[in-house]
């Protein structure tokens, strides 16, 4: 027995001695010295060696069990310092480095207006609404009185969609005058940006995909009066300064009066350019007073109510405000134009 606990140790002592982690370590410490482990069960036969060995064997076995705690100490402190360092390079955080730039997104200068002009139309009562990009010919024609053989349709040049007949890329975003009295019926101020299609030859002021900003009043005793004031307002606190206006009489199916309110072209001063087409003058806000037919259209007897509508031109406003002379780098998603907004 004493010699199976001399061997016993030996055979500990080289095998904690080889431990490369702590884990095995570990696992040595229980093999030997657990509850179970070999040298706890070799020292529980002491009861079975005569009585005057009894202290000796005791007295080995734990010097022998004292050695290796040393030993197993040792040994994880070591293996300890080791792994701590290992692991800590890994992590190693060098707090002096610059840190890396964050690319930001930013407004396009379409959302940059329409936002300003939400802000301005909110602050004098008027809801804002989004409608369908796609959309039947009924709000987009029909309803703004202008029924399928007439000639006003060929004013704007439409997207109509392959095997969905009666529905079209909305030309404008008059197509929402019917759907909103529709849906709020009177009295009603109501604004409606977004995009819109025409299958159009594009040039510096043209494009087959633009913005409106459309407008729509209703109420008892609404006047061109009206009209005048609030494009006045909405002018003055985009573009901020005075610009020189002008209304012509304009033809839409949908207003009676119409009218072009043309803006003094802020590219070139008045003076003539390619963008208002060496006229001086930028057609921007078509309006007029709400066609009784549209307001049957939409639920409401013209007798008792009448309105006014306008349809901005919200991308050639966004050309008036920066100077951009050519409305196709405001679709191009070219970063070089878009990065000095
Ligand atoms: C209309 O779209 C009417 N719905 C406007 C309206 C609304 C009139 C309410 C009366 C009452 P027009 O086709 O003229 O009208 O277009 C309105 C504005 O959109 C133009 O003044 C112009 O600023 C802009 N616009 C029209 N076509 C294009 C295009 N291809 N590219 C860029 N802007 C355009």
């Amino acid at each position: 027995m004493f010699d199976q606990l001399t061997k016993l140790k030996e055979k500990a002592v080289r095998e904690i001695k080889n431990s490369k982690v702590l884990k095995e370590l570990h696992n040595l410490e229980v093999k030997y010295l657990g509850r179970k482990g070999e040298l706890t069960k070799l020292l529980r036969q002491v009861k079975d060696l005569a009585a005057e060995e009894k202290p000796k064997f005791g007295q080995l076995g734990n010097e022998i069990k004292e050695e290796l705690n040393q030993l197993i100490s040792e040994i994880k402190f070591e293996l300890n310092k080791k792994e701590k360092a290992g692991s800590s390079k890994e992590k190693w955080l060098d707090v002096t480095l610059p840190g890396r730039k964050f690319i930001k997104g930013h407004l396009h200068p379409n959302s940059l207006i329409q936002y300003q002009l939400e802000d301005v139309f909110s602050r004098m009562g008027f809801i804002i609404l989004e409608g369908p990009e796609l959309e039947s010919e009924y709000y987009n024609f029909e309803a703004l009185n202008i029924p399928p053989t007439h000639p006003a349709r060929d004013m704007q040049d439409t997207f109509f969609i392959k095997d969905k007949t009666g529905w079209v890329m909305r030309t404008h975003t008059s197509n929402m005058q019917v759907r909103t009295i529709e849906k709020y019926q009177a009295p009603l101020r109501a604004v409606f940006p977004g995009r819109c299609f025409r299958y159009e030859a594009t040039d510096v002021s043209h494009d087959t995909t633009f913005y409106q900003l459309e407008g729509l009043m209703i109420d008892k005793d609404i006047s061109i009066d009206n009209l005048i004031a609030v494009m006045k307002v909405l002018l003055k606190e985009v573009l901020k300064r005075e610009v020189k206006i002008r209304l012509r009489p304009g033809y839409f199916p949908f207003v009676e009066p119409g009218f072009e309110l043309d803006v003094n072209c802020l590219i070139c001063g008045g003076k003539g350019c390619p963008v208002c087409k060496h006229s001086g003058w930028v057609e921007m806000v078509p309006c007029g007073l709400v066609h009784p037919n549209v307001l049957k259209y939409g639920g409401l007897d013209p007798k008792e109510w009448s309105g006014f509508a306008f349809g901005l031109g919200l991308t050639r406003l966004v050309m008036m405000k920066y100077g951009i002379d050519d409305i196709r780098l405001l679709q191009s998603g070219d970063l070089r134009f878009l990065q000095q907004f």
